[in-house]
Formats: C-alpha cells, sequence, structure tokens
C-alpha cells in the first residue's frame, strides 16, 4: 500500500496507459480523481474497475486543451476528496503524420492538448498543492520521443520534450514547498493510441525487434513506475526522468 489514502488525480484516464496507472494507484490505497473527454464507456469502466478495488473515486469531464478543465478538475478533486496528493499528466494524442504535410490544425491541436494541457493541469495542481501546505508528487507522462524522433511525429516528439522540461523547471520552481516534479517516459506501449500505427505487421515486428525485453509495453509496465515516483519512497527524486521502454532506447546495435 504505497499510497494509503493519498488522493490522485489524473488527466485522460478513459483507457491505455491513464487507466492502467489509476487501478494500480487504487491497488495502492490511493483514491481517484480522473479527468476524462470523449470516452464516456472508458470512464465508466475505469470507475466501476476501481469502486471495485474498494476506493473512492470521482470522474471530472473536460478538454485539457481548455485552461478552464484544469482549473474545474483541481477545484472538483479537492471539493469531492478532500485534497490532491499527487497530480499525473497523462492525457495526450498522437496522430501520425508524414511531416511536409501535416496539417496547421493537427500541430496546433497536438501542442494544445499535449503541452498547453499538462501546463495549465500541473500549474492549477501545484497551487492547490501549496495552499494545503503538506507538498505533493507531479508527474508527467513524457516519452522515449522527448529523447528521439519519429519521421510522422514532428508535432507530436517536441510536446513530449516539452513536458519533460516542464518537469524540469517545475522541480526548481516547486522544491520550496516540498513538491516533487518527475517524468515518466514510455517507450512503445500496445494502446489506442498506436492501434493503426502499429496494425501493419512489419512496423509492429520491426519495433518488437528492437526492444531488448523482446516485447512492446503495456500500461501496466508504466503504472508501477508512477506508483514509485509518486510514493515517498521516491522523496528524494525530483526533476527526473524514468525512461520505461524495455531498453528500445539504448539499443544501437
Ligand atoms: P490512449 O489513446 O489509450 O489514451 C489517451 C487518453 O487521453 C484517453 O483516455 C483519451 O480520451 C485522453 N485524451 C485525449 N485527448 C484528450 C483531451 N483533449 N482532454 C482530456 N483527455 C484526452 O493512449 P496512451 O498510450 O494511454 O497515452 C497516454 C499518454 O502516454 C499520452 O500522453 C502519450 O503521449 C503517452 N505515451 C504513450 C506511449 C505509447 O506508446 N502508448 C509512449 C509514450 C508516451
Ligand atoms: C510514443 C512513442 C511510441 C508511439 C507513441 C504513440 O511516444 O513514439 O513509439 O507509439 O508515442
Amino acid at each position: 500500500m504505497l499510497l494509503a489514502d493519498k488522493t490522485v488525480l489524473i488527466t485522460g484516464a478513459s483507457r491505455g496507459i491513464g487507466r492502467g496507472t489509476a487501478l494500480e494507484c487504487a491497488r495502492q490505497g490511493a483514491n481517484l480523481a480522473l479527468n476524462w473527454f470523449h470516452d464516456r464507456e472508458g470512464i465508466d469502466a475505469t470507475v466501476a474497475q476501481i469502486e471495485a478495488l474498494g476506493r473512492r473515486v470521482i470522474a471530472v469531464e473536460g478538454d485539457v486543451a481548455e485552461r478552464s478543465s484544469a482549473l474545474q478538475f483541481i477545484a472538483a478533486a479537492a471539493k469531492g476528496l478532500g485534497s490532491v496528493d499527487v497530480f499525473v499528466s497523462n492525457a495526450g494524442i498522437c496522430p501520425f503524420h508524414t511531416f511536409l504535410d501535416t496539417a496547421p490544425e493537427t500541430f496546433e491541436r497536438t501542442l494544445a492538448v499535449n503541452l498547453h494541457g499538462a501546463y495549465y493541469m500541473t500549474q492549477a495542481a501545484a497551487n492547490c498543492m501549496k495552499d494545503q501546505g503538506r507538498g505533493g508528487s507531479i508527474i508527467a507522462i513524457s516519452s522515449i520521443s522527448a529523447l528521439v524522433g519519429g519521421g510522422l511525429q514532428a508535432h507530436y516528439t517536441p510536446t513530449k520534450a516539452g513536458v519533460h522540461s516542464l518537469m524540469q523547471s517545475c522541480a526548481i520552481a516547486l522544491g520550496p514547498y516540498g513538491i516533487r516534479c518527475n517524468s515518466v517516459m514510455p517507450g512503445t506501449i500496445a494502446t489506442d493510441i498506436n492501434k493503426d500505427d502499429l496494425s501493419d505487421p512489419k512496423k509492429r515486428a520491426y519495433m518488437e525487434t528492437r526492444i531488448p525485453l523482446g516485447r512492446l509495453g503495456e500500461p501496466q509496465d508504466v503504472a508501477g513506475c508512477v506508483v514509485f515516483l509518486a510514493s515517498d519512497l521516491a522523496r528524494y527524486v525530483t526533476g527526473a526522468a524514468l525512461l520505461v521502454d524495455g531498453g528500445l532506447f539504448v539499443n544501437l546495435q
């Protein structure tokens, strides 16, 4: 029970890494506040699974690209669950597209969801933690793509570098309040975000052979690392990044 009675907030928790993280936090004793957008079926399933684990959970709808969603989410969590101890910035999109003809709308939406969303949510959560006066832990789901490029991801990889940079600066700004800020950098985790991209058997096999541990990741692989950073086991860790990629990044030859 690494997170006994802590309140954990997660954006984009209706499926994938967000859902997997929410469930692991619940198993570790946390109560949850979950942001969701356009996926009622998914969030209902996540909520039901958390309730079945005997934890309290509230779900708040909102597009993270809008600053108002951040203010509403954090306020609803603080009111509904009594505190904000851990915030996980997870919501993200990656509409794979060739660089030379990516529409400006695709670039701008990706930036707004992945980077503006992380910024506004982190700022709102941090203000709440500061007012509570008991510190806290903020974790951004960045990516291996913060460190390496992707030919179909030129609108995406800068947002993942951006959220890691956000955590580094926030670690400095929020350290005096006892608020730790770190990134998790998943490699390739099989979720809806890359379902189409990995539906090409050749591409999937290529990715699998590049991963020393021999398989794509699962949301649960990332969830445990988030729990570690959220917990007091990581009490002296701030401004750090944890790669969770089965060894993909270091595999040159
Ligand atoms: P996913 O598509 O399964 O989940 C994304 C979640 O974000 C969904 O719940 C979706 O509803 C939500 N979301 C999307 N737009 C939103 C918005 N505007 N407001 C609120 N919620 C929104 O994908 P995933 O793989 O679980 O992705 C989660 C995070 O992990 C993303 O930030 C992604 O960049 C990051 N990531 C994923 C991988 C991977 O290989 N799957 C690797 C590295 C990083
Ligand atoms: C990650 C990484 C993965 C990709 C997902 C969508 O950051 O680039 O390979 O599948 O994004």
